[in-house]
């Protein structure tokens, strides 16, 4: 394998603080595709130039290629060298042109970096270093030229031959080859290069553009998929329009194509001109995609088609600048969203997230800033810090500014940088520039790594109340010691009385370790409502009780404060019940059915309002978590809800039952009611829920209802249980993107036996750990369901060490992302931190393990 290295070997750790510019600027290059998946010939042409005065030589990054012929201004070279992997090719001038020839083998590449083959297609995937897999480059991302590339390639297998830019030529060559000639005209990075050769078809569209030209679309896929297309159509169309409206930003050439893949390491590529999609976010219909996929097909379109301008115009100077263009696009793409349909429960979502996702990283030994000072491996830093944290300190600078100084912001960064590479000082002094803020101490965001805390403790004298603010930050890696940060927080405070807001909703800039605010003449008791809309990405504590929650998750005016309202009562009871093995749920029980029976309620929102809080984020509430412990609470506190409410919830889902499919706000909420209260109704242990929730599998005209009642299933006892998984194995045999499901399903079931029956899935005739998404349906699934992994026998934790052992030798960059559920060791009980921790040992020590691996799992281990 070409980037393994064994654990003895020392690392290269790449540092921020080393960056220099560029030696050798490439303004133009040429690349001509001889394409065959056993033998591509690639043939490169580069115009290189001096970058300053300097008498290096050029340098060219290469991964596992061997140079067929280099040529210096036409002439065969011989003074080139290898440095390891890399070209050195010493040179005289301050210009020449150099011409480099390889032959790469893209169906044996197994890594899905550089060129490969998918499903009988040829596709690319170069961000962040795959470029140097297919040809000698300064692959870096200030680097930038301008493209044209030829592609030549045998025409039944591959009609179609597509590349960024815009379409030049095309023609017939000899012996049944064909060929296509695509010119980029916007100079740009290396792994922004793109191409994909295959038997595709396309939905087309079109878009007039705000200065009124037409730019031409197409969705390409195998022909089979063709009707599972129109909804990305539709996503793509629409996000053109809001970039437009929103921002601004106008589309710039004349095609723009999406082509889809099934085997695809990360979710979707903002290849310019040219974006290559994870076909899971792409494929959609109603009876193999779910209202989930739907929504994320839609943010995902949209969040690479906002990357034309936060991260293609304007690219990163260096890869630790990644969330200049990654947390800015996700800003984006989370506002599209929120702008199509319910912005509260879409904020809900993000959040929910973010807890998942990125808070548990932050606190645990692959902590990192939001702008990184160094890495082994790249790839390791496509995190939920980088892009998710990243979105929210946007989302801050929004808050801070204001919607209309932030516009003013990113129209002066979008003017002066585009064409650029960029930094994330950049943008922050884009906006101060702008707005006239001084955000000085807030880039504290961009360095700081872990989740702030707050401790607000409102009390009140009369008629004056006093709310009382610390703030602290947790030492991280490398990082001991914190500075206090700049926190928006909105507060509000409620009559307990009247239900009355008591003032407007306050903007404070929480900036010291300590603050107080003061509230004067106050006529009631007040009840605070803190951190609204989670205006900072923090933890909050605060002293109020189960009764100030509950009165809020009923009377705040904010969607998310109530959400959250709610939230904490149900997390003070079932940390209470998993630290004295019981505690009491009738408040719970009382705010649930409060807000099940509120006609004024969007039900999505209510839907999401009414879950209980999941095992791990109970489990993040604690010192040492307890798996079996934190399941047991919750389980009894599902039932008694389920018991208590029957009635509530046999209402809400006799409302929705007989619905038709319809992808709309209203549709959507309604489904996910619906199986939000089929849970309850079998949490109860009512005799009929089975059955209730196999003829919802039956009789469902759509995925959603349908996965949600073998989700159901999945987890319960009833022969009914198997009847199902095997249905849904028939009906959808040969369909991937739906077999995931049926493997995440039954990898995330809260039954006794699922770490043996996830084993027993690993050796199924459809499992290959050769697809990522099938990879992380099982592998990846199976290790967040905390109770089935961390089964004090340690077998979930061998498990996944096998396979991700055995992934690594395929593709380190998957393999590595599975990693973080191992690395949290030092959350749990000393027997199982031991398990975990030998289990990490034993990945290290594996021989040619690759760095990807190598960096996360030693890191884990600290
Ligand atoms: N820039 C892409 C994410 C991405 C990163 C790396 C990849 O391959 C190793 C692929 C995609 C995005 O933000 O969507
Ligand atoms: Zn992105």
């Amino acid at each position: 394998m070409a980037d393994a290295q064994t654990a003895t070997q020392a690392p290269t750790i790449t540092r921020r603080e080393d960056y220099r510019e560029p030696d050798w600027r490439v303004p133009e290059i040429a690349l001509d595709f001889d394409l065959d998946p056993a033998a591509t010939r690639v043939r490169a042409t580069l115009q290189v130039e001096r970058n300053g005065v300097h008498d290096r030589p050029l340098v060219l990054d290469g991964d596992a290629l061997v140079p067929v012929s280099v040529l210096v201004d036409g002439v065969e070279a011989t003074g080139w060298s290898m440095d390891g992997p890399n070209l050195v090719i010493p040179l005289t001038g301050s210009a020449h042109r150099i011409d480099t020839e390889v032959v790469i083998a893209p169906e044996r590449n197994t890594q899905l970096q550089g060129l490969y083959a998918s499903q009988g297609m040829l596709c690319t995937q170069c961000e962040a270093e795959g470029f140097r897999r297919i040809t000698f480059f300064p692959d870096r991302p200030d680097v930038l030229s301008r493209y044209k590339v030829r592609m030549t390639a045998d025409k039944a297998r591959f009609p179609v031959l597509l590349a960024n830019g815009d379409p030049i030529a095309q023609g017939e060559g000899a012996d049944g080859r064909h060929w296509a000639e695509w010119h980029d005209p916007f100079p740009k990075p290396s792994y922004l290069f793109a191409l994909v050769a295959g038997d595709l078809v396309a939905n087309r569209g079109s878009f007039t553009t705000l200065s009124g030209r037409t730019v031409e679309l197409g969705i390409w896929v195998r022909s089979p998929d063709l009707a599972k297309t129109d909804h990305a159509l539709h996503a793509l169309k629409l996000s053109m329009a809001w970039d437009e409206q929103v921002y601004g930003r106008e589309y710039d050439l004349d095609v723009f194509n999406i082509v889809a893949v099934d085997d695809f390491n990360f979710g979707a590529m903002e290849n310019k001109g040219l974006n290559v999609f994870n076909s899971r976010y792409i494929l959609a219909d109603p009876d193999t995609a779910t209202d989930y996929d739907y929504d994320a097909i839609a943010a995902v379109v949209a969040h690479e088609y906002f990357h034309n301008w936060s991260g293609n115009r304007v690219t990163c100077r260096d890869w630790f600048q990644l969330s200049l263009k990654e947390g800015f696009t996700v800003f984006r793409d989370q506002s599209f969203s929120a702008d199509q349909g319910s912005a509260a429960v879409k904020r809900i979502e993000d959040v929910r997230g973010l807890r998942a996702s990125q808070f548990p990283e932050d606190s645990g030994p692959l902590a990192h800033p939001v702008r990184p000072d160094e890495y082994i491996e790249i790839s390791n830093f496509y995190t939920a810090t980088i892009y998710n944290k990243g979105a929210e300190v946007i989302r801050m600078i929004h808050t801070i500014l204001g919607p209309d100084k932030f516009r003013a912001g990113t129209d002066l960064y979008f003017q002066r940088f585009d064409g650029t590479a960029a930094t994330c000082e950049d943008f922050v002094a884009s906006m101060e520039e702008a707005s006239g803020a001084d955000l000085s101490q807030f880039r504290r965001w961009y360095t700081q790594a872990g989740t702030p805390r707050v401790s607000a403790t409102l009390t009140q004298e009369g008629g004056r109340a006093r709310l009382s603010l610390r703030q602290s930050v947790p030492p991280t890696p490398g990082q001991p010691v914190k500075e206090p940060m700049v926190l928006p927080l909105k507060i509000k405070l409620f009559g307990s009385f009247t239900g009355r807001a008591m003032c407007d909703e306050q903007l404070m800039l929480f900036k010291d370790d300590a603050a107080e605010m003061v509230f004067e003449n106050l006529s009631e008791t007040p009840v605070l409502s803190i951190n609204r809309g989670f205006s900072a990405p923090i933890i909050v504590e605060t002293n109020r009780t189960a009764a100030d929650l509950a009165f809020l998750s009923a009377h705040d005016d904010d969607p998310f404060a109530r959400y959250e309202a709610m939230q904490q009562l149900m997390l003070d009871t079932l940390v209470a019940s998993v630290a004295s093995g019981s505690a009491d749920h009738q408040p719970v029980i009382d705010a649930v059915r409060n807000t099940l029976t509120d006609g004024a309620l969007d039900p999505a929102f209510i839907a999401e309002a009414v879950l209980l809080p999941s095992d791990s984020f109970i489990g993040d509430q604690m010192a040492v978590v307890d798996p079996e412990a934190i399941f047991r609470a919750r389980e009894s506190l599902r039932r008694d809800l389920g018991m208590a409410l029957n009635a509530e919830w046999r209402a809400a889902y006799d409302a929705v039952r007989a619905n038709r499919f319809e992808y709309s706000p209203t549709g959507k909420g309604a489904r996910r009611i619906k199986t939000v209260a089929l849970g309850y109704i079998a949490a109860s242990g009512a005799a009929d829920a089975a059955a209730l929730a196999y003829a919802q599998f039956e009789g469902a005209d759509n995925m959603t209802d349908r996965q949600g009642a073998l989700t159901t299933l999945a987890s319960g006892t009833s022969p009914l249980r198997e009847q199902a998984i095997e249905a849904f194995y028939q009906r959808y045999a040969g369909n991937g993107l739906v077999l995931d499901k049926w493997f995440q399903t039954q990898a995330l079931s809260s039954r006794d036996d699922t770490a043996q029956r996830v084993e027993a899935l690993a050796q199924h005739r459809d499992f290959t750990l050769a697809n990522p998404n099938r990879a992380r349906a099982l592998i990846g699934a199976f290790a967040v369901n905390q109770r089935a992994f961390h089964d004090i026998s340690g077998r979930g934790y061998r498990f996944v060490a096998d396979q991700l052992i055995a992934l690594d030798r395929l593709n380190p960059q998957t393999a590595a992302k599975l990693i973080p559920p191992l690395g949290r060791w030092k959350r749990f009980d000393a027997a199982r931190a031991a398990r975990m921790r030998a289990e990490l040992e034993r990945i290290v020590a594996t021989p040619g393990l690759s760095k990807d691996m190598f960096e996360q799992a030693t890191k884990s281990l600290d």
